[in-house]
């Protein structure tokens, strides 16, 4: 069993790379998770209530719901273009969504988790977040979002609030305890924020004059449901909570959240303490990486340096070469500056070269020396070594949710099958039987291998060599005794570095 999330992003804007980074980083995880056997469920979605919403449609002059509907089009074209192999596409208006949503206020409410105060308080609507003092930053003597960079607004009003800091004692004990957050490094950075500042009640509602578009608070209707209770519970809705409990139950045993780093507070403080006061269990892993910056800053569409998804595709002729390259750099910890220098070189000498090459010189030799008929031969000794080694690195690595690592063993293993044609040279043979042999199915474990990566380019592979997927685990020097070779393919066009 094996459930992934991706963050529900706001659809106020199109997804750029750094949305593209995390949805293609789960996608890899599914499609792995699907090749090794384990019954797999994959969920994206946008968040589609709150402040943020409500205004990019005013803006626009259209209702919330016009602009929500046109944007889960655009996401759903964005993740096609990209290959992503989600089985759910999740929206918080769907009404099973906003059922779970009501349902779960009320039983905190019920169980005295929830009070009516007044609040003041610095707010950033990109962010849908308060900043106390010390988190947000001056300029000129009035606060800043640290993140967006943006003036805050500063609101006074009636409020209700969640009892966050009854749960104080719960989340130093889970995160110091059981390893749910990956890398561990972030559970300890909410671990020390909790014990330097404690836990604080959140507000969990708005007034209905000031943000409308939102779930209606079922004990009082001049309020809506704060925007981040609402899409956090997108994670159990998605999966039937309340409407299908076995089901519920199946997936949630397996639940692995992807998000970046900006959101940890609120999928650890917040999320792991809500799922506490409904009872309902932590997930088994939240998976944490760090941002892509462009020209120094998070590439985020209020800094205004974001690299539009299609840009990419474009030129590296399809989602092939933007999944390898996003994956390649992916980073849990460091932030990672992008480049087109950078892109291209790892398009150009690491697909292009290292693997579409290799590919098109096998498939022309066996095609001319062995009229495209390979069969089973005793393998070279030391490329079978390395298959078997590779093997065993790439599904620790994925397991281990280390996907850049798995990638840069199967590369590994890829430069030496181009040293052993080298140095073997085929093409000055008759029938160079043994080294074909060898090399195709050096080939046919590093594309196996690569396949969760660049699903369209190793099916092209898989139907010009008339063979067919395993399990990444089953690979094993030797696996097939027979390839029919009917076409040696280009997979990828170099492109020319700017
Ligand atoms: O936060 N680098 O939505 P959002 C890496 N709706 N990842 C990036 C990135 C960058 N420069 N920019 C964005 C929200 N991301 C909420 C989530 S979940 C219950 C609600 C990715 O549209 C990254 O995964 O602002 C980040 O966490 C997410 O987009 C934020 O998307």
């Amino acid at each position: 069993m094996f459930y992934v999330t991706t963050p529900i992003y706001y659809p106020n804007a199109p997804p750029h790379l750094g949305h593209a980074y995390t949805t293609i980083y789960a996608d890899v995880l599914a499609r792995y998770h699907r090749l090794i056997g384990d019954d797999t469920f994959f969920m994206t979605g946008n968040d589609e209530h709150g402040l943020k919403l409500q205004r990019a449609a005013e803006k626009k002059g259209i209702h919330p719901q016009q602009l929500v509907d046109e944007m889960e089009k655009i996401y759903r074209n964005y993740w096609r273009m990209l290959d992503i192999s989600y089985d759910h596409f999740i929206r918080t208006t769907h009404d099973y969504h906003m059922e779970v949503v009501k349902h779960a206020i009320s039983k905190l409410y019920d169980k005295g988790l929830i009070y009516k105060a007044s609040y003041a308080g610095w707010y950033c609507a990109d962010c849908e977040k308060y900043y106390s003092p010390g988190e947000y930053v001056e300029i000129d003597g009035k606060p800043y979002c640290p993140i967006h960079r943006k003036p805050l607004e500063f609101l006074e009003e009636e409020t209700y609030y969640f009892k966050l800091s009854e749960f104080e004692d719960y989340m130093i004990k889970l995160l110091s305890g059981k390893d749910i957050v990956y890398p561990r490094s972030y559970a300890l950075e909410v671990l020390n924020k909790i014990k330097a500042e404690g836990l604080r009640d959140v507000s969990i509602a708005r007034p209905k004059e000031r943000v409308w578009w939102g779930v209606e608070v079922p004990f009082d209707k001049n309020y809506t449901v704060y925007v981040w209770f609402d899409a956090l519970l997108n994670y159990i809705s998605g999966i039937g909570y309340l409407r299908d409990m076995e089901r519920f139950n199946k997936y949630w045993s397996s639940v692995h959240h992807v998000i970046g780093k900006d959101i940890l507070w609120f999928h650890t403080a917040i999320w792991f303490s809500v799922l506490k006061a409904l009872e309902i269990e932590p997930p088994r892993k939240l998976i944490v990486h760090a941002f892509l910056l462009n020209r120094g800053l998070k590439m985020g569409k209020s800094a205004g340096n974001v690299i539009p998804i299609e840009a990419l595709v474009e030129r590296y002729h399809g989602s092939d070469g933007v999944r390898y390259i996003l994956m390649r750099i992916f980073n849990h910890t460091k932030d990672v500056p992008v480049s087109n220098q950078l892109f291209d070189n790892i398009y150009n000498s690491e697909l292009a070269d290292n693997y579409g090459n290799l590919v098109r010189r096998i498939g022309v030799l066996v095609l001319k020396k062995l009229k495209g008929e390979v069969s089973g031969e005793d393998i070279d000794e030391e490329l079978s070594r390395s298959i078997t080694s590779t093997v065993e690195k790439y599904n620790k690595a994925m397991e281990n949710y280390d996907v850049s690592t798995a990638i840069n063993t199967v590369a590994e293993l890829l430069r030496k099958a181009n040293a052993y044609i080298n140095n073997v040279k085929p093409w000055e043979k008759q029938e160079p039987r043994r080294e074909m042999y060898s090399l195709i199915e050096t080939l046919y474990a590093a594309t196996t291998m690569l396949h969760p990566i660049i699903p369209g380019a190793t099916s092209r592979v898989f139907k010009a060599f008339n063979t067919d997927l395993v399990n990444p685990k089953e690979i094993q020097p030797g696996m097939n005794d027979y390839y029919h070779v009917s076409e040696a393919p280009i997979l990828f066009k170099k492109v020319k570095t700017r």
